[in-house]
């Protein structure tokens, strides 16, 4: 096996690692402080090519690999989970969507305006009822003459205050279950589209999200993704490439954990000497630098197989699993590094534990992604009880 990387993803990747370091680390803190969704910040990364990187380059995108878009990822991740946030929803969770599932007006018409950042977009699935269960939709879709109404509220949506087309997912017939869920490019400026935000989150604070409500929402036909009935499936192929991207930007957590932690130990003295010298100190060290290192390689694992075509659902399952709970115990080990210096926002390290708490929970929460892995090893569905 060859683990390393080509040199333009070399390239790729150092040139992230300069973007974040010069122009996106230096605003996180204020960002955070302030809970400000930097949209200048926002196009700068749209300028470097980071929204829709595994785009290809006739809709407008950088048309890279999976592995390299990880890369990516995985820098902006280190930088800031916010602007992370960005980059995965617009890239993972709407146009992969409409590259598998759109037909070739639908990518010429919103690819080449997602990818810019001329238009941002969010992915609509989750409601104040409907989590884990996301096949069980209480959002209607009731078809009308050449087009749908649609009505429901969704919840913990990122990026809906700001989007232009939101991928709407709605039940079309209850009694179909999964089979009757259709997914909508849904015009974001219209009435009964009506986007509130969510404070006093945890973490993310730089980073917009909103409850949704929709109240008589239109679309055409010709702004269903897919087919009626195709929405569930898009839903889960989207999270394929989604949970993929909130991987990548763990292992981006773990790493900044590292970086820290060892700059901060062998700074910070100690009874005269540093404490990098204490050997319970190096522990916590190597602790945050194994977790890393294998959160890291499962995330490649999971873009090696996204690229060869392969399937990789369960990989990708594996890779969220570990890289989202590593990084929260890196984010931990690291502010017990830094002692009382952790605990307050003159380093990253408590920013990092706070916008990493939520991975284990959005995109499929931990337990979800233990179910599809045991589903996978033993061909038994305990997902629900029967
Ligand atoms: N890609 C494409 N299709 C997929 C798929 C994937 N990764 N996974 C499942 N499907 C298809 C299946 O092939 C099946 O198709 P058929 O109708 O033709 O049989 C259909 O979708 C139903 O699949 P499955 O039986 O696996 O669905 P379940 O209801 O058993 O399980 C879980 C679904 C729980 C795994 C799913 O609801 C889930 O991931 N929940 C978490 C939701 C989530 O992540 N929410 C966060 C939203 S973003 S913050």
């Amino acid at each position: 096996m060859d683990l390393s990387l080509n040199p333009e993803q070399r390239l790729v990747r150092e040139t992230a690692r300069d973007f974040t370091d010069n122009e996106i680390i230096e605003r996180a803190r204020e960002n955070d402080r302030n809970e400000h969704f930097d949209l200048e910040l926002v196009a700068k990364i749209a300028e470097q090519g980071y929204l829709g990187a595994i785009v290809p380059r006739e809709y407008g995108g950088a048309g890279l690999d999976y592995l390299t878009y990880g890369l990516i990822v995985e820098e902006v991740g280190r930088g800031d989970s916010a602007m992370r946030t960005v980059v995965s929803v617009q890239t993972s969770l709407v146009c992969s969507g409409i590259l598998r599932w759109g037909t070739e007006e639908q990518k010429q018409h919103y690819l080449p305006k997602l990818c810019s950042g001329e238009w941002l977009g969010c992915f609509a699935l989750t409601e104040p009822d409907t989590g884990s269960d996301a096949a069980n939709q209480k959002t209607r879709a009731k078809k009308t003459n050449g087009g749908w109404v649609i009505n429901g509220s969704k919840m913990f949506i990122s990026m809906a205050n700001h989007a232009n087309v939101a991928l709407v997912f709605a039940q079309t017939d209850p009694d179909k279950g999964h089979r009757g869920v259709a997914c909508f490019l849904v015009d974001t400026d219209q009435p009964g589209f009506q986007p509130q935000e969510i404070h006093h989150k945890l973490g993310l604070r730089g980073s917009d999200t909103a409850a949704i409500s929709l109240d008589d929402v239109e679309a055409t036909d010709d702004q269903l993704l897919g087919e009626v009935g195709d929405g569930f499936k898009v839903a889960m192929s989207n999270l394929d490439s989604g949970r993929y991207s909130v991987a990548a930007g763990c292992v981006g957590i773990c790493q900044g954990c590292l970086d820290a932690s060892v700059k901060y130990a062998k700074e910070r003295q100690q009874f005269g000497r540093p404490i990098a010298s204490f050997q319970l100190v190096q522990e916590m060290l190597t602790d945050i630098a194994v977790k890393t290192d294998a959160a890291r390689m499962l995330v490649w694992r999971a873009g090696y197989l996204k690229d060869q075509g392969k399937p990789n659902t369960t990989e990708t399952s594996i890779a969220k699993l570990y890289a989202t709970e590593s990084a929260i115990e890196c984010a931990n080990t690291a502010i017990q590094v830094h002692g009382g210096s952790g605990y307050v926002d003159d380093y990253p390290v408590e920013r990092y534990l706070r916008d990493v708490r939520v991975t284990t929970l959005y995109e499929g929460t931990s337990q979800i992604q233990k179910l599809i892995i045991g589903r996978a090893l033993t061909g038994i569905n305990a997902l629900v009880p029967s």
